[in-house]
């Protein structure tokens, strides 16, 4: 699947977005806890904008501190002085430590946001100091309606994958954490296969077939975005980034045809309309938006 990922077109690279401006990740309340950001205005989320009454608040969640395989020590308080901090801005052993956005700053040996302040220091959620790297899915296919395919507003409307996340609620393209070591292309058919299609659920032997199945039909993707990810669960001092694929059904006989089953974090999967108004997690919408636009098709 690697050599698979190299052809992979991107032409589009472009699409790159290097600093989104994050409104998610200032959401007032941290995810799955009462703790409030302190809120950061529009005109002060630049770094280099002054900003002196900023003072906010810090939280890593118990399990990070418990330091479970995914996640780094934690190094920022006085009684963890020895702990050597990781390596910023290059590959440390097998772990990812560099942004797609560029070099991001270090100071005292902690990470700064790319994208600015988001009210909240620490790490949250997030197991890695940094970037998290993850990688995302976006699996579409066209709409069809008595034999033909339906338009809106003169233009063909495509359906795509969405996953219902367990944590949220929210509806949100299949995706998941980059293992360390991992090829991101590997990543995106195992998260997949696991929240669109329960792979965890099958036998080794079914499981093998499928992941077979996957390669094939997911060998022509093209990537429609590398970046910053606006996730509710950022901090100043840790952040989602991604790299999402298209994998586009043309004939509705390959991926189009696949029997979904929502299993691991998602409890629910289903094929949805592209269209702007469908509220996603995070910034995937953006991201469907980038393959609407390469398709030419409703938004
Ligand atoms: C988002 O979180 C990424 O775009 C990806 O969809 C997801 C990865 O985190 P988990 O689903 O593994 O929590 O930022």
């Amino acid at each position: 699947m690697l050599s698979a990922c190299n052809r992979l077109q991107v032409r589009h690279l472009l699409l790159t977005m290097p600093l989104v401006s994050h409104v998610k990740a200032r959401g007032k309340l941290y995810p799955g806890t009462s703790i409030s950001r302190q809120p950061v205005p529009d005109d002060k989320v630049a770094w280099s904008v002054p900003f002196p009454e900023y003072c906010p608040p810090s939280y890593t969640t118990p399990v990070v501190l418990q330091m479970p395989a995914w996640a780094d020590p934690d190094y920022s308080t006085f009684a963890n002085w020895n702990v050597t901090p990781p390596k910023y801005n290059q590959l440390d052993g097998s772990v990812e430590r560099r942004s797609h956005t560029g070099e991001y700053m270090v100071i005292e040996n902690i990470p700064r946001n790319p994208c600015g302040r988001t009210g909240l220091l620490g790490r949250g959620l997030l197991g890695k100091w940094g970037p998290n790297h993850a990688a995302d899915s976006v699996v579409t296919r066209w709409k069809w309606i008595d034999g033909k395919v339906a338009k809106k507003d003169g233009k063909p409307v495509m359906q795509f994958v969405a996953i219902q996340r367990r944590d949220c609620g929210e509806w949100a393209l299949p995706g998941g954490m980059v293992d360390p070591g991992e090829q991101i292309a590997a990543t995106v058919k195992r998260e997949f296969c696991e929240e669109a299609m329960n792979s965890l659920s099958l036998t080794k032997d079914e499981r093998h077939k499928l992941q077979e199945l996957i390669s094939t039909i997911f060998q022509h993707g093209e990537m429609i975005y590398k970046g910053y990810v606006d996730d509710p669960r950022n901090t100043d001092n840790a952040w989602m980034e991604t790299v999402a694929f298209n994998f586009h059904d043309e004939t509705n006989d390959s991926i189009g045809c696949l029997p979904l089953r929502a299993g691991d974090d998602a409890k629910n999967v289903a094929w949805l309309d592209v269209d702007k108004e469908q509220a996603l997690y995070a910034n995937h919408s953006m991201l469907l938006q980038n393959v609407a636009h390469l398709k030419q098709a409703h938004w």
